[in-house]
C-alpha cells in the first residue's frame, strides 16, 4: 500500500495507541448533568492552563467560537473581525445565521490587526450606527500562515477595547503553536481576553475537542448556547481523555513540527516559480504562491496526488501546507522531493 503524506491540515492525524489506552480506560459519567469526571478534570485543567475562571468542552472550534460570539452580542451589534480570519470566512456564516451580527472586517499584516486601526473601525454612539460589541482575534492566525500575534499588540488591543466598553474573543484553535514558538505561556496570551477557544484536534493530535474559557458568568452564558445548538454530549470522557493525553504529551513537540515547516519553506524556495519568503513561517503552516509555475493550486495538488502527498490548494494560486503529529522529519524530505519533480528546480 502507498504510504501516503498528507500535509492538508493538522487536523488529519490519527489517535496513537497510548492516547486510544488513555480513552479506553477514561472514567466516564452524564456530562448534561455535569457528572463526567473525565470532563471535568480537563475542563479546569484548561481553565488553569489559560488563567481563567472556568472552562467548557465543545465538539469543535467552530462551535467554541459561535457560541462564544452568541454570548457576547445582541443581534444588529457589530464584531470586528480581520478579513482572513476563521470565523469570518471558514464558519459556514454562522456569525450572522445564529447570532444575527455583522461583520466589520479589517486588513491585516497577515492575519494581524493593530489598536489604531481597530479603535477607527468602533463605531460612534449614534442611532444610525451598529452598535460595536466585540473584536475577535487569531492567534496563530491560520489564513495568516501560522502568524503569531505579538503580545504587546493583544495588549494594546485588549487595552482599547476596555476603554471603548467592548468585549475581546481569541480565536486560538492553534495558540499552542504561539506558546511553543516563543516560550510565552497560554495564559500570558490569554490575559488580553475575555474569552478564549482552543483546539486540541489540531497540532496536539486528539481526534475530536475544543474548549472555551472565560469568567463565570461567560462559561455560564455558553453552556446554555451549547446545549441550545445541540453541543451537549453524554458520556464524552472518553473523547476528553484524549485531551486531556494530547496537553500532556504532545505539547512540548509542537516545536518539531515547526521545525519541519521551516525546512519545508527553505526547500520550496529552491523550486521554480515558487514564491515564499521562508521568514513568514513562524509555526506549522507554510503558505505559498504559484502563479509563476504556470500551473494553477489546484494543478499541482493533482501532480503531488500522483506523487503520495496531499496538500491544499488555498485559492487559484495559493498553496497551504501544515505539519503534525503524524507528519516526521523524513517525511518532509520525501516531500520536497515529489515537490522537485513536479516543479523542477530553480536555475543555480
Ligand atoms: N481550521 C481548519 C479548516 O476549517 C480551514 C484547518 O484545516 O485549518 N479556528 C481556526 C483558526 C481554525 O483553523 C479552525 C479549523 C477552526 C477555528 C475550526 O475548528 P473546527 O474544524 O474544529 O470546527
Amino acid at each position: 500500500m502507498t504510504d501516503f503524506i498528507d500535509l492538508r491540515s493538522d487536523t488529519v492525524t490519527k489517535p496513537t495507541p497510548a492516547m486510544r489506552k488513555a480513552m479506553a480506560e477514561a472514567e466516564v459519567g452524564d456530562d448534561v448533568f455535569g457528572e463526567d469526571p473525565t470532563v471535568n478534570a480537563l475542563q479546569e485543567k484548561v481553565a488553569k492552563l489559560l488563567g481563567k475562571e472556568a472552562a467548557l468542552f465543545v465538539p469543535s472550534g467552530t462551535m467554541a467560537n459561535q457560541i462564544s460570539i452568541k454570548s457576547h452580542t445582541q443581534p444588529g451589534d457589530e464584531v470586528i473581525i480581520e478579513a482572513s480570519s476563521h470565523p469570518y470566512n471558514f464558519e459556514g456564516g454562522a456569525g450572522a445565521a445564529l447570532s444575527g451580527i455583522q461583520f466589520n472586517c479589517l486588513k491585516g499584516v497577515r492575519g494581524i490587526l493593530d489598536a489604531p486601526q481597530i479603535e477607527e473601525a468602533v463605531r460612534p454612539a449614534d442611532h444610525h450606527f451598529p452598535v460595536t460589541r466585540l473584536v475577535c482575534l487569531e492567534n496563530t492566525h491560520n489564513r495568516g500562515g501560522g502568524s503569531i500575534y505579538p503580545l504587546e499588540k493583544m495588549a494594546d488591543i485588549y487595552r482599547l477595547t476596555k476603554s471603548k466598553g467592548l468585549v475581546l474573543h481569541l480565536d486560538g484553535a492553534r495558540l499552542w503553536n504561539a506558546s511553543v514558538a516563543t516560550g510565552m505561556k497560554p495564559d500570558e496570551y490569554a490575559q488580553w481576553a475575555d474569552s478564549v477557544s482552543v483546539c486540541l484536534s489540531k497540532g496536539l493530535g486528539a481526534p475530536i475537542g475544543s474548549l472555551v474559557a472565560g469568567s463565570q458568568p461567560f462559561i455560564h452564558r455558553v453552556h446554555r448556547f451549547r446545549k441550545m445548538f445541540g453541543g451537549g454530549m453524554r458520556q464524552v470522557g472518553i473523547i476528553a481523555a484524549a485531551g486531556i493525553y494530547a496537553l500532556d504529551h504532545h505539547f512540548e513537540r509542537l516545536k518539531e513540527d515547526h521545525q519541519n515547516a521551516k525546512r519545508l519553506a527553505v526547500g520550496l524556495k529552491e523550486f521554480k516559480g515558487v514564491s515564499i519568503d521562508p521568514k513568514h513561517v513562524e509555526t506549522n503552516i507554510v503558505i505559498f504562491d504559484v502563479a509563476d509555475t504556470g500551473m494553477t493550486a489546484s494543478q499541482v495538488a493533482e501532480a503531488m496526488k500522483k506523487e503520495a502527498i496531499f496538500i491544499h490548494a488555498f485559492g487559484k494560486t495559493q498553496i497551504r501546507l501544515v505539519t503534525h503529529l503524524d507528519v516526521s522529519s523524513e517525511d518532509i524530505e520525501r516531500a520536497l522531493k515529489a515537490f522537485e519533480k513536479v516543479l523542477g528546480k530553480k536555475a543555480a
